[in-house]
């Protein structure tokens, strides 16, 4: 019998990624996708299959988690084996500007989920993962941080996931359904939104080596995280879901890196060595030296990175360091891609985006570089 998977996000970095394994897998893969006004689809196109197809593998709902009628009317016609909870205002930023529509989004939404798999009867047939997160963790308790270190949420977005956190808990207690949480950290990849800061640094600095930029503006660069590799992620969330019983799981590296290592590693990537000087919001990093020709547009002596106090955040989780020994002794995984691995990826496809944007710029094919705010 074909397993039939439902994802909810599958248009964000990870959804993509999962769709991807559970269609090599042999899995029928559904998605809810949100109405926007331009296409949104970009991180599965080249998965994606015509629906006049015959069976196509991979189909696509509208919908959104904040509308109950549509999610039950989505789970009763795809009546999935395995729900994956994805979707979620995602960026910790954001949410302290729209907490609210956070709050709605990756607390109730996954409520909304759970209840409608209970109200069509699906509770015994129908396994459920929820996207949980090292944000849980907030102002830290104990280093590093294991499935029974107590949480601290440090805002909008980690308060709400901690709702669905102790919702899926409740579920899994309550109605004996199989409903589990991968706490995740931070994970990465080429497919990254372009406002999480690693993402924000491969592509920044692509753009400034490239000159279509000339300067990148970061807040608390002293920022420590455990930085994994999404590819090596979803495979983990699949997982999972495969065991005799639900248990929720931490997934992490267990290495640490400051945002300015990562700055260091993905300008190094395109052979530019920076000196920082300054402190605090002065600190500011200068071109000591260019060993290669991947940054044309660069010279000793440019100031390529400052800090801008708009991107400090009200409350900060200054540190995060994850222990997936749990993981490991029970289902056998490892990690396989380092973060150093994983940064070299990432600057290596956007500096050939950047590469793309330049020529056609000498060509007076002018593309705008949008300079997103995250
Ligand atoms: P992304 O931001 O890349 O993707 C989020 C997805 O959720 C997108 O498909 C987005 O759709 C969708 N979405 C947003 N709002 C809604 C809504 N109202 N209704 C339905 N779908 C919605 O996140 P990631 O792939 O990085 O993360 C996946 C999940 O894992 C998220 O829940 C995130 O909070 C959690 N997580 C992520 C970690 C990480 O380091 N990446 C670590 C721990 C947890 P659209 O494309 O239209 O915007
Ligand atoms: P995070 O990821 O908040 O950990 O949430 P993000 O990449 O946004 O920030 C990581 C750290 O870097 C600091 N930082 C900056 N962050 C951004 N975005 N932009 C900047 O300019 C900047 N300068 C410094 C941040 O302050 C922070 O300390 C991610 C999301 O994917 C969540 O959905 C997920 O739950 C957690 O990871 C685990």
């Amino acid at each position: 019998m074909t397993k039939r998977a439902l994802i909810t996000g599958i248009t964000g970095q990870d959804g993509s990624y999962l769709a991807e394994l559970l269609l090599q897998k042999g899995y029928e893969v559904h998605g809810i996708k949100r109405r926007a006004s331009l296409f949104n689809t970009a991180r599965i196109d080249h998965i994606y299959q015509d629906p006049h197809e015959a069976r196509p593998n991979l189909k696509l709902h509208y919908g959104d988690l904040t509308d109950t009628s549509n999610l039950t009317r989505i789970l009763q016609e795809v009546r999935p084996d395995e729900v994956y909870n994805l979707g979620a205002q995602s960026h910790v930023a954001v949410s302290f500007e729209a907490p609210e529509y956070t709050a709605d989004v990756d607390g109730t939404g996954t409520l909304r989920l759970l209840e409608a798999i209970r109200f069509l009867g699906m509770e015994k047939t129908c396994r459920f993962y929820q996207a949980s997160t090292s944000e849980l963790y907030g102002l830290v308790q104990e280093t590093p941080q294991r499935e029974t270190t107590p949480f601290y949420p440090r805002s909008p977005y980690a308060v709400a996931k901690l709702y669905s956190y102790w919702i899926t808990v409740n579920y899994r207690e309550a109605y004996g359904m199989y409903a589990c949480n991968g706490i995740l950290f931070n994970h990465e990849s080429p497919r990254r939104g372009e406002t999480f800061v690693t993402r924000k640094i491969t592509r920044g600095l692509a753009n400034i080596a490239q000159g279509l930029e000339s300067c990148l503006y970061m807040g608390n660069i002293d920022a420590l995280r455990d930085w994994g590799h999404a590819k090596d992620y979803v495979r983990m969330q699949w997982m999972m879901l495969q065991q005799e019983a639900p248990e929720d799981f931490v997934i992490a590296t267990g290495k640490q890196y400051s945002v300015r290592e990562f700055i260091i590693w993905s300008a190094s990537e395109l052979g530019i060595e920076l000196e920082f000087s300054g402190r605090g919001v002065d600190e500011i990093a200068t071109v000591a030296r260019v060993t290669s020709d991947m940054a044309p547009a660069v010279k000793p002596g440019d100031v390529i990175m400052r800090i801008d106090p708009r991107y400090f955040r009200p409350a900060e989780v200054e540190t995060l360091l994850g222990d997936a020994s749990k993981a490991k002794a029970k289902l056998g995984w490892e990690p396989e891609i380092t973060a150093r691995e994983m940064c070299a990826e990432m600057v290596a496809s956007d500096l050939q985006t950047a590469r793309r944007h330049a020529l056609l710029k000498e060509h007076g094919l002018d593309v705008p570089v949008s300079l997103e705010d995250g």
